[in-house]
């Protein structure tokens, strides 16, 4: 009995952190979600915002950096100026996570992943591409083969504006014909390696290979 209303009272004293946390992370938005960390998005359209992380820094044109580098001859790293002046591709597809809910006709802008390879010069060992967040946690991974499709990108824009903090922005990775959790929101980092590393929730059981309709034991319908 005493123990339970110990934890109760932690309870209590918990909760309110954690919303301010929230708030404090979803910014000037009214429209705030209490219930955690995969609450509805402001202003949303059916997205859902997922973090593992509790919170995740800021960036913008002053502090930005994604490096490329591995099994590359040109290691590189660019600012958002830099990915901004490179030639952009806009694809629409529908958003598909593998929890269930899915958003049509997304239009998303950005560098071809593949045009960055290039640029980079992948060695001839190589075989897969790794992804690291500033979050400092998430991870992604894809073959070669997969990375250099023309519709994945390093994703600038989502929904036609550029991509808020909240979904990954300024800059996070769109893997078009799989489910959303491909996508590593914040991306900073990608790395050319020698073979295939389960990112963070593919550790946790979800399929490495994650085509959607074709993975992960679920029947939705593909749109790439
Ligand atoms: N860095 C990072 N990227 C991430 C995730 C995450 O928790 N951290 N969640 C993934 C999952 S499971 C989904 S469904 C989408 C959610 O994107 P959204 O928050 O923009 O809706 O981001 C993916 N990329
Ligand atoms: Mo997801």
């Amino acid at each position: 009995m005493l123990s339970m209303l110990g934890l109760g009272a932690a309870g209590l004293l918990t909760a309110p952190h954690l919303q301010r946390g929230l708030e404090a992370f979803l910014g000037s938005a009214a429209d705030k979600d209490p219930t955690g960390l995969t609450g509805l998005l402001p202003n949303g359209g059916g997205f859902r915002y997922y973090s593992v992380a509790a919170s995740v820094p800021r960036k913008g044109p002053d502090t930005y950096r994604l490096t490329v580098d591995g099994l590359v001859d040109r290691p590189a790293t660019y600012t958002l100026d830099a990915l901004r002046a490179l030639p952009q591709t806009r694809v629409v597809h529908d958003v598909q996570c593998v929890t269930g809910w899915r958003v049509p006709d997304t239009p998303f802008e950005g560098v071809r992943l593949s045009r960055l390879l290039d640029a980079a010069g992948v060695r001839s060992d190589a075989k897969a591409v790794r992804f690291t967040c500033f979050d400092g946690t998430y991870s992604e991974s894809l073959t070669l083969q997969q990375a250099r499709r023309a519709d994945v990108m390093v994703a600038l824009r989502m929904r036609d504006t550029p991509i808020e903090h909240a979904h990954g922005g300024p800059v996070r990775l769109y893997v078009a014909p799989m489910y959303f959790y491909k996508s590593a929101k914040w991306l900073s980092g990608i790395s050319v390696t020698s073979d295939v590393r389960p990112g963070y929730w593919e550790e946790r059981g979800y399929d490495v290979d994650a085509w959607v309709g074709r993975s992960n034991g679920r029947g939705d319908t593909p749109t790439v």
